[in-house]
């Protein structure tokens, strides 16, 4: 499947921000806010650090085991042999309190010996994987070798990490994420097709891109439990994710994007583009490449058929009218989560939004 059929510029926080550790409070900590959704059963759409971050902030204002996490994994990929799902792997480091604030990605307070030595060996280094961050690697490929589909081993992962949370990956079946590059790089000349990390990473998302597929999509099923979590939930949300490549590849398995669209009224989105851009990532870029406005206006007519609510920043409150003209209800509210409290705070906008 492709997607769409057809066919950043911020660098992220500021440096007090980047010197404090880990983003989710431990749940000894969590207070709940001033104000308790305890009748909300809730779905979120994930991709990577902006849904983890909405995720810490949500577990903060509704109890944990409420909340279903429906998580991409078209970025997954297969490296030295290990499987690693680099989207599964972000919400649960950061909902486990652990994760890497600086990075945005991998396990805070990492080494990396391992890696160190595989440069040494000349072995691929490319793809920094954290002495930690591979005990996840070695267990979840070792329990997919034994027989164990993902959505199992994402649950023992993250019972071992004491996450209440459900984690869903959105499928069990092989889901990847394919880029099409409409400029010659060091992988090939222009319209050779890559693999999203060699995209992502190799390349820091500099190539211009020509066209996103969902490679396995077609033919995946829905992980066990998405589509009844979908159509049972009190209320969906949808993370401040990558819209192409983090939300595309959920939408991109049979029977969810339908799912969504039956249940739209309860479906409110958090914009990934602020002010024409993204926070961290290529998602400003993606949508302009791909023929799209980069910006809210452009998230909203994209999320439309499915989405009642798009949350935008405060930065982009001029654009509220042009929003609702797409059909979507708009609400206007700070969505940079820079802190927990931040994070908390979006959580209360958004479950206001929907209930
Ligand atoms: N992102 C990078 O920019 N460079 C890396 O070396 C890198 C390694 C990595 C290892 C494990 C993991 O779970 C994620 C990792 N990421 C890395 C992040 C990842 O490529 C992307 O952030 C996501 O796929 C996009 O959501």
């Amino acid at each position: 499947m492709v997607w769409p059929s057809s066919g950043m510029v911020r660098t992220g926080m500021a440096e007090a921000e980047r010197s404090k550790g880990p983003f989710s409070p431990r749940t000894a900590d969590r207070g709940y806010g001033h104000r308790f959704y305890a009748r909300l059963v809730l779905v979120t759409l994930c991709g990577g650090v902006g849904a983890a971050r909405l995720l810490a902030g949500l577990v903060q204002v509704t109890p944990p085991r409420d909340i279903t996490a429906i998580v991409n994994v078209g970025d997954d990929m297969t490296l030295h042999g290990l499987h690693i799902s680099p989207d599964l792997d972000t919400v649960t480091y950061t909902l486990a309190g652990m994760d890497n604030r600086e990075t945005g990605w991998g396990v805070a307070g990492e080494t990396w010996t391992v890696m160190e030595e595989l440069a040494r060996l000349g072995g691929e280094s490319w793809f920094k994987l954290g002495d930690r961050d591979l005990a996840t690697h070695l267990f979840r490929t070792e329990r997919l070798r034994a027989g164990a589909p993902l959505s199992v081993v994402t649950a023992e992962v993250a019972a071992r990490r004491d996450i209440a949370v459900r984690l869903l990956p959105v499928t069990d079946d092989p889901l990847r994420t394919r880029v099409t590059l409409d400029e010659a790089t060091e992988l090939g000349p222009a319209g050779t097709e890559v693999a999203f990390q060699d995209y992502f990473v190799r390349l820091q998302h500099q190539a211009t891109v020509r066209a996103v597929a969902f490679a396995g999509a077609d033919g995946a099923k829905p992980g066990p439990g998405v589509l009844d979590a979908l159509r049972e939930a009190s209320a969906i949300v949808v993370c401040p994710s990558n819209p192409i490549v983090s939300i595309g590849p959920l939408l991109a398995v049979p029977g969810v994007q339908p799912e969504l669209e039956a249940r739209r009224d309860r479906v409110a989105a958090v914009s990934p583009i602020i002010a024409g851009s993204a926070l961290k990532g290529p998602a400003a870029r993606l949508m302009s490449e791909l023929g799209l406005e980069a910006t809210v206006v452009g998230v909203a007519r994209l999320y439309a058929p499915w989405v009642a609510t798009l949350v935008i920043d405060e930065r982009d409150r001029d654009l509220a009218d042009a929003v609702e003209a797409e059909g979507v209800r708009c609400v206007v509210a700070p969505t940079i989560m820079s802190t927990p409290e931040k994070a908390a705070a979006l959580g209360r906008t958004v479950l206001d939004a929907v209930e």
